[in-house]
């Protein structure tokens, strides 16, 4: 598991290498842009719940067989399993972009998750349509130009999506 600077020193160890000077200047733009970074975690974080259950609810508005009878989501027990899953694929991404790399995110949430829902039955491509949304909530509720100082967030909120799409891509 990485972080942003972990991952350059990872890198310049294995080519026994110093760590280059356009890498500090990354790494110095991401400190310098550090708080926009929390703030948007912080953001997402903070409006989980509605996050999930917006995606959730849009997604069965859309794909109605999965909560109906014999659909993937019916009965109590599938619905959880599945808030519970895009909640669990929002925490990662969380951690992804607190941290500045996927790697987290990959290693401990999507690796083998498209095998899971093979062998489980479950519609990978409909779990990748919930994080689609779960993507536009969170982008919408982190890029709210209103309570923070004002900048340009544009780098940061593709960076966010790029997680929400490797993480539907994982699995579609
Ligand atoms: C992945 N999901 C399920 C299971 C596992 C995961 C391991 C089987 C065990 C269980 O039921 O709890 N677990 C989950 C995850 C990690 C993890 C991401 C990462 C670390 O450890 N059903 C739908 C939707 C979709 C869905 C399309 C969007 O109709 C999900 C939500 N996941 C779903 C359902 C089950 C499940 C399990 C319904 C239960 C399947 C079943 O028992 O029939």
């Amino acid at each position: 598991m990485y972080d942003a600077f972990a991952k350059v020193v990872s890198q310049a160890d294995s080519r026994g290498a110093y760590i280059s000077a356009s890498q500090i200047d990354a790494l110095n733009a991401m400190v310098a842009d550090g708080s926009k970074r929390l703030d948007a975690v912080n953001r997402i974080t903070s409006n989980s719940s509605a996050i999930v259950a917006n995606a959730a609810r849009a997604l069965f508005a859309e794909q109605p067989a999965l909560i109906a009878p014999g659909g993937n989501a019916y009965t109590s027990r599938r619905m959880a399993a599945c808030l519970r899953d895009m909640e669990i694929v929002l925490r990662y991404v969380t951690y992804a972009i607190y941290s500045g790399d996927a790697s987290i995110l990959e290693d401990r949430c999507l690796n083998g998750l498209r095998e899971t829902y093979l062998a489980l039955g479950t519609p990978g491509a409909s779990v990748a349509v919930g994080i689609g949304k779960m993507k536009d909530a969170a982008i919408a509720i982190a890029n709210d130009p209103n309570g923070v100082t004002r900048g340009d967030c544009s780098a940061l909120m593709s960076e966010i999506g790029s997680y929400f799409d490797k993480a539907a891509a994982a699995v579609a």
